[in-house]
């Protein structure tokens, strides 16, 4: 049964021009597809929501202020084991870890600028969709 997840490009994503490449991996995995896809600046108080698991940890300030720090694509992404399938693709959080052949591996040096969020479960895919577009049905 095809699932559905939530997926962030990140801002420097974004300004490295490199959300067409990112895209065209998803689309390009056999019965995926995007259901929603926005260019949206995150404020604040929606970076605060979505990141309260990380609130108190050294790297949270940090974090939200990047993650505000210019447009992101959100996105919804539908398919078979799409959930598991799009945290693969994005490899491990920190870049330098991350298997070259993955979004983060083949892009990525720094841990906070990783460039993808995806949802790391069924339960969370759910509420991120429903945070980020609660019109969605
Ligand atoms: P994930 O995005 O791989 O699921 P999480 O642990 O949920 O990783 O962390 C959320 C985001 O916070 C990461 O994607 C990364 O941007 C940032 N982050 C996590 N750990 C660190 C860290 O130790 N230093 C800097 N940024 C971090």
């Amino acid at each position: 049964m095809p699932e559905r997840t939530l997926v962030i490009l990140k801002p420097d994503a974004v300004r490295r021009g490199l959300t067409g490449e990112i895209i065209g991996r998803i689309e390009r995995k056999a019965g995926w597809s995007l259901a929603a896809l926005e260019l949206r600046t995150l404020d604040r108080a929606t970076l605060e929501q979505h990141y309260a698991e990380h609130e108190g940890r050294p790297f949270y300030e940090p974090l939200v202020e990047f993650m505000a720090s210019g447009p992101s694509v959100v996105m919804v992404v539908e398919g078979e084991r799409v959930i598991e399938g799009v945290r693969a693709l994005a490899g491990p959080t920190d870049p330098i870890a991350a298997a070259p052949g993955s979004v983060r591996g083949d892009f990525g040096t720094i841990v906070r600028e990783n460039l993808i969020h995806a949802s790391d479960s069924e339960e969370s895919a759910e509420r991120e969709m429903k945070f980020f577009f609660p019109s969605f049905a």
